[in-house]
């Protein structure tokens, strides 16, 4: 071990002892072919592929994309502001494109602030109001006695509080009010277990608040939230080291992560969570660009809280495109396509070639006829919305199982089925 290594060893040591989450450095290697992965993505300029938390991954990580970043942003306001405020477009279809939703505004306001700049002037303020009365109109959805759901959800209303706290733009007390007492009663941010992502993105809304002292009267209600859903991310810790599954681990760290629990064993826990998470950057396990974009941060020591006072002058290593290397195999496997869902209910044997997508198995369903699907584009790619016709209600989705009952952790297009799967597409209720 050299000295950086043993120096690094020891900080990690005194970490685990002080109970204060580091998260030392890794190999630069691995995070640059991370950031790689986001690339082809910035050719994607449409308002439907544009992704505003890509940018906000670069922009707090240790790796940048160099002019592309500027230009990508540049389109990210064109199509916003456009989209959002209505205002004269070229495009004779941009009006039956569908607006972006409330998190996504409020990525989108995260990557203005990621780029230094408070949101401002005549249309900065339009946007602020459009989302003051989201986040507004999702209250009123809950209700006065939590009794209700958000039309969207807990995570898109955490992330529209963090997006206007780092904007230093105030809510009322009783809009922060419905996330607090959402975390005091965690149910309500079950979806069927407890979803680490949502209490974590709740998590950083509070501790930007907390930080920026926005809602004084809540000071007290707001820190101790803070605590709880540390606590709540820390004792949902897996055997191997991450915090709910692998794909959460990134946004529980960005809320541990420099935080400081005496006698919690923070320190520990967070070395195991890194360990956990090198080994599956190891093994491939990060496809997503999203996903991608939430765990950067992270590998460089930052969280979305930092966009309260981000520094835009900080060195990043230009990243350089990676080359494409296509594997071809020949090699065909058998996965079993199940819906049992619909009637009469759908059960085939689909043939592929070998590392295909789950999305590739139900194309290939599709041209057998018998089967069809339709899908929606998002910010983690194509997401199932209907399964034979059948589309899936409010607070309801197709999700997407191993049989004989494990739900998978990606969506159709990251997912690669082994031969002899069965794979299941499952109508249930969230
Ligand atoms: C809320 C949520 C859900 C809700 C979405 C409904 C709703 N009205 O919000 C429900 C419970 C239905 C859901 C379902 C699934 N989810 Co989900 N979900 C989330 C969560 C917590 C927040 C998403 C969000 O609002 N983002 C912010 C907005 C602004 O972005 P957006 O793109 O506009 O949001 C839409 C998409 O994210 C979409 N969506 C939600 N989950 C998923 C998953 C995939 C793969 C895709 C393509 C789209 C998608 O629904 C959002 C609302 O329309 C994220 C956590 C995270 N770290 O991102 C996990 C997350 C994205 N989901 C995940 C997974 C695995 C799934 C499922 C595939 C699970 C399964 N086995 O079926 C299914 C999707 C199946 C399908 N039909 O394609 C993983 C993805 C991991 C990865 N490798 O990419 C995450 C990261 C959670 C995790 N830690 O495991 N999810």
């Amino acid at each position: 071990m050299g000295h950086l290594g043993a120096l690094l060893f020891l900080l990690g040591s005194l970490g685990a002892l002080a109970d204060i989450c580091e998260i030392p450095e890794v190999d630069r290697k691995l995070v640059e072919r991370l950031g790689q992965r986001l690339l082809p993505w910035m050719d994607w300029l449409s308002l439907e592929h544009l992704n505003p938390s890509i940018y906000v991954g670069l922009r707090l990580s240790s790796v940048q994309a160099g002019a592309r970043e500027a230009f990508y942003l540049h389109i990210l306001k064109l199509n916003y502001q456009q989209s959002l405020l209505g205002l004269a477009i070229n495009d004779d279809n941009s009006n039956n494109k569908a607006k972006p939703s409330m998190g996504q505004l409020a990525l989108y306001l995260l990557a203005l602030r990621a780029n230094c700049e408070f949101v401002g002037g005549h249309k900065g303020d339009r946007l602020v109001s459009q989302l003051k009365r989201f986040l507004e109109d999702e209250k009123r959805a809950i209700g006065p006695h939590h009794k209700g759901h958000p039309h969207t959800s807990y995570y898109q209303y955490g992330l529209g509080i963090l997006a206007l706290c780092v904007h230093q733009k105030r809510l009322h007390d009783s809009v922060v009010g419905r996330l607090l007492y959402a975390v005091e009663h965690s149910h309500h941010l079950r979806h069927g277990h407890l979803s680490v992502d949502t209490v974590a993105m709740a998590g950083l809304a509070f501790t930007c608040l907390e930080h920026s002292n926005l809602n004084p009267n809540q000071r007290h209600r707001i820190t101790v939230a803070i605590r709880t859903a540390r606590e709540k991310i820390l004792k949902a810790q897996t055997p191997e080291g991450h915090f709910g599954n692998v794909y959460s681990t990134p946004l529980a760290l960005q809320l541990l992560m420099n935080s400081f629990m005496p006698g919690a064993k923070l320190g520990t826990a967070c070395l195991k969570a890194r360990a956990a998470l090198l080994a599956s950057m190891q093994d491939g396990a990060f496809k997503n660009v999203l996903i991608i974009s939430q765990l950067l941060p992270v590998l460089n020591g930052k969280s979305y809280v930092d966009l309260i006072s981000p520094d835009c002058e900080a060195p990043r290593v230009l990243l350089q495109p990676a080359l494409e290397t296509v594997s071809q195999t020949q090699e065909l496997i058998s996965v079993m396509l199940k819906v049992p869902s619909v009637l009469p209910p759908y059960r085939h044997p689909i043939s592929v070639s070998a590392g295909s997508s789950l999305e590739d198995v139900l194309k290939k369903a599709q041209e057998l006829a018998g089967f069809t699907y339709a899908t929606q584009n998002s910010l983690s790619g194509p997401y199932l919305t209907s399964v034979m016709g059948k589309e899936a209600g409010a607070r309801e989705f197709w999700q997407l199982l191993r049989a004989p009952n494990t739900p998978l952790l990606q969506g159709i297009a990251d997912y690669a089925p082994k031969d002899g799967e069965t794979i299941e597409l499952r109508l249930v209720s969230w």
